[in-house]
């Protein structure tokens, strides 16, 4: 039984300092997970011995106590929380616990993203702004007025003359992304502490005493519900009404809130925004379901630190901590040595991580990084997972400088920066192991030659027996040697040598890609396949010529003349050609394509075809795809999830097309 109490005590304790951490200091030493782990651990043990409970137990608390140094504001309703769910079946459960109370078949709900900022209570009377607060311990705040006041999208004066003579609104103030990142940079620049993430960053500008400092925060507010409001003819139905109110009114309230007639349509929602999240200009953790009906918000009621009639489904965390065990350097293709972290593994944004980069020297020296330090990991959607922050209050004594390596540490050539560049380089080319091997799986990479088993572990053996030495050499192997090779059956030699020869029938782009010319991507490696045509034109062309090409600069422009201009690439291209390497020659004019000189993007999640599909398709129409919206694009291509893109194309007042419309369209263009 002490076990329990004991236990139950140092969660507490563990729970308060992180609280303190959190709140007061606005600098986290664990992340939310942990935290909310850690509270969940907690509650249960608090339910199994009801005993043991405790009135100040962290799991009968909002939030925080209110801060020193600021007027405390009782709330005239309590500001409560949200219960969090974290799968589809918490949220059905959600629904059927609502639609049991009620007794009716279906509920409509608002859906709203989840701000990840801190929350206020705003006040106007007569329309004009008087009071804020933070939500405090949910029964009283701390006045922020002046601070609220000097955030740009808060109105001072309310537009319109329908409002209640008072009216409160809670929201979220937060720091959209651009806004924290700028601010960070400026932060180191002037050799200050950046803060960990937007949240952090909100919550300590807002705090501040001096509120011409948080003017200089890049501050925004969305509001999420009414508080307390009276006089005045109007009354408000339901949730979706107040807020197209508060709108009109000149209240920021989210572009993206949503009504669906049933729990159905919240899971829906919740996968196109789980898709949209990373395209947002701010960060969420999670997604909002709300009862809209205020009849039924009130016959459903509130528990102790929640309402009945709403509930969060938190995304999988993207952010978490871990420890950083060493750095290893890595040496490109191009030579660039990249800093690459090892961790201890941790399970964030959906995959359990172990490796990140860090870029280069410069970015260890901004994170102020140290092995052994304890670091905060991010991996938002498909994004490679970063060293976003460290955590010095976490730094063991045995913590140890990084060394940049001043040699390489493949060939142990000297490294070489080039003035105003990041990179540090070996400049030795193929000359150095490490960069013959990245050419080599570069060259084979799928969306290069696309030659399938040939994995590095593999590269590597050929290289130190001498098998291969330039790309060209690939197309000399035969069975009977590679089946030599370690782990190596008779089987996949032939599947290898099958794949090896079945690379030869390429394309233009998709060769001049593989080459692995400096700056020359996908992207670039089609527009000079285009407009060159064949080959030869293209290793004949000027820097001049090539600038003519679309994106193409005087530094790409230089390293193509560059790459051309040395031999062995040279010989290495005729040997690729000898051994059969070839590629259609266009028939059809360019010109005559039917979407020749059209501008098209792509965006959101498609069914029937990937969106690399879609995109091949309209290229091979003559189209131009792009990845951004302007006032060029001819038209886009929406799928569910479309985020930022989508909204830039409606109000540029661009052509926006579904998937089945331009399925359609598709067919009608190909005949
Ligand atoms: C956030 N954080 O975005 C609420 N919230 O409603 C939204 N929070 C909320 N709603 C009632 N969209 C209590 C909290």
């Amino acid at each position: 039984m002490s076990d329990f109490r004991a236990a139950a005590e140092e969660l507490r304790e563990r729970l308060r300092r992180w609280s303190a951490e959190y709140y007061q200091e606005d600098s986290p030493s664990v992340s939310d997970s942990e935290f909310d782990r850690t509270l969940l651990a907690l509650r249960a043990l608090e339910e199994a011995h009801p005993e043991l409970m405790t009135a100040d137990s962290p799991t009968q608390r909002v939030g925080a106590a209110p801060l020193k140094g600021f007027d405390p504001v009782t709330h005239r309703l309590p500001m409560l929380s949200l219960d969090n769910a974290f799968s589809g079946d918490d949220l059905v459960d959600f629904d059927r616990r609502v639609r049991e109370r009620l007794g009716v078949p279906a509920v409509r709900y608002v859906c709203e993203p989840k701000l990840d900022g801190i929350a206020v209570s705003i006040v106007w009377e007569e329309g004009e702004l008087v009071l804020a607060a933070t939500r405090g311990d949910g029964q009283t705040g701390e006045g922020i007025t002046h601070n609220v006041r000097s955030i740009e999208s808060v109105p001072l004066r309310l537009e319109g003359s329908d409002y209640p003579a008072h009216l409160e609104v809670r929201g979220e103030v937060y720091m959209p992304r651009a806004g924290f990142d700028l601010f960070n940079r400026r932060a180191l620049a002037e050799g200050g502490k950046p803060f960990v993430n937007p949240r952090n960053a909100a919550a300590g500008s807002l705090r501040q005493l001096d509120s011409s400092i948080t003017r200089r925060r890049p501050l925004a507010f969305c509001a999420y519900a009414l508080g307390f409001w009276e006089g005045g003819a109007r009354s408000f139905a339901s949730h979706s009404e107040a807020m197209a109110k508060l709108s009109e009114w000149g209240i920021p309230i989210s572009d993206y809130g949503r009504t669906v007639e049933s729990i159905e349509g919240c899971e829906a929602y919740y996968q196109e925004l789980a898709l949209a999240r990373q395209d947002l200009s701010f960060d969420i953790d999670g997604i909002v379901f709300k009862v809209d009906a205020f009849a039924l918000q009130e016959a459903l009621g509130s528990v102790s630190r929640a309402p009945r009639w709403a509930i969060a489904r938190k995304f999988p965390a993207q952010e978490e901590m871990t420890v950083l065990r060493e750095v290893e350097f890595q040496v490109g293709r191009t030579g660039a040595v990249t800093p690459v972290a090892r961790l201890d593994p941790v399970f964030v944004g959906g995959v359990t991580v172990s490796n990140a980069t860090l870029h280069n020297a410069d970015e260890i020296e901004r994170l102020g990084l140290m092995t052994g330090d304890t670091v905060v990991i991010r991996r938002a959607g498909d994004v490679i997972p970063q060293v976003v922050a460290v955590v010095e209050e976490r730094r063991p004594e045995a913590a140890a400088s990084i060394i940049f390596p001043g040699h390489c540490p493949a060939c142990a050539t000297a490294l070489a920066r080039e003035p105003g560049e990041a990179v540090w380089r070996c400049e030795a080319g193929l000359v150095c192991p490490a960069q013959q091997r990245a050419a080599i799986a570069h060259f084979v990479s799928r969306r290069a030659m696309d030659i399938d088993g040939l994995g590095e572990k593999i590269i590597d053996q050929l290289i130190e027996l001498n098998l291969v030495a330039t790309v060209a050499d690939l197309y000399t192997l035969e069975a009977h040697t590679l089946a030599e090779l370690e782990r190596f059956g008779e089987k996949s030699a032939e599947n290898l040598v099958a794949a090896i020869a079945k690379s030869r029938e390429t394309s233009l782009a998709r060769f001049i890609y593989a080459l692995g010319i400096r700056e020359v991507g996908e992207t670039t490696a089609r527009q000079l396949a285009t407009y060159f045509g064949n080959l030869e034109s293209l290793i004949g062309a000027t820097p001049e010529q090539l600038q003519d090409v679309e994106d193409v600069g005087p530094i790409v422009a230089q390293h193509v003349v560059h790459f051309f201009g040395e031999p062995a690439n040279v010989r290495t291209i005729n040997g690729l050609l000898g051994r059969g390497v070839r590629w259609p020659v266009p028939l059809q004019d360019e010109g005559n394509l039917p979407l020749a000189g059209q501008s098209w993007v792509v965006t959101g999640k498609l069914e029937s075809l990937s969106r690399d599909d879609a995109e091949s398709a309209l290229r091979a129409l003559g189209a131009k795809v792009s990845g951004s919206v302007s006032g060029k694009t001819t038209a886009v291509v929406a799928g569910p999830g479309a985020g930022s893109k989508l909204k830039k194309a409606q109000s540029l007042k661009v052509e926006v097309i579904d998937e089945s419309e331009f399925l359609s369209r598709l067919e009608a263009w190909q005949v």
